[in-house]
């Protein structure tokens, strides 16, 4: 009874640990680098604080690779990026605007 009565004991043990594991491992699937679609810096306009991509597939807006604007949400981005600059970023339409949120150079 003793081995049995521990591997019922192992086994509860387990069980209790498995919803605090998965927690821990939600934020990793939810990473934003994870998320970063890749791009090439077109325009940069300032006047509208808008920055024009030519980017590859956003697959957390489930759009296909194609040029065109974005607004930023951080108008420092559009001093942190030039014409021709590779980059990743993240796109999220919040409000119905599709805004980049977070951007960096290649
Ligand atoms: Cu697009």
């Amino acid at each position: 009874m003793k081995s049995i009565s521990t591997a019922i004991f192992s086994a509860m043990l387990v069980m209790a640990a498995a919803p605090a594991l998965h927690a821990q491992n939600a934020p990793a699937t939810t990473d934003a680098s994870a998320a970063m679609s890749s791009g090439e810096i077109k325009k940069v306009d300032k006047s509208t604080g808008k920055l024009t991509i030519k980017h590859g597939p956003l697959v957390n807006l489930g759009m296909d690779g194609m040029t065109m604007n974005f607004k930023v949400s951080d108008p420092a981005m559009l001093d942190a990026v030039k014409p021709g600059d590779k980059v990743n970023f993240i796109a999220e339409e919040p409000n119905g605007q599709l805004t980049v949120t977070k951007i960096v150079k290649q």
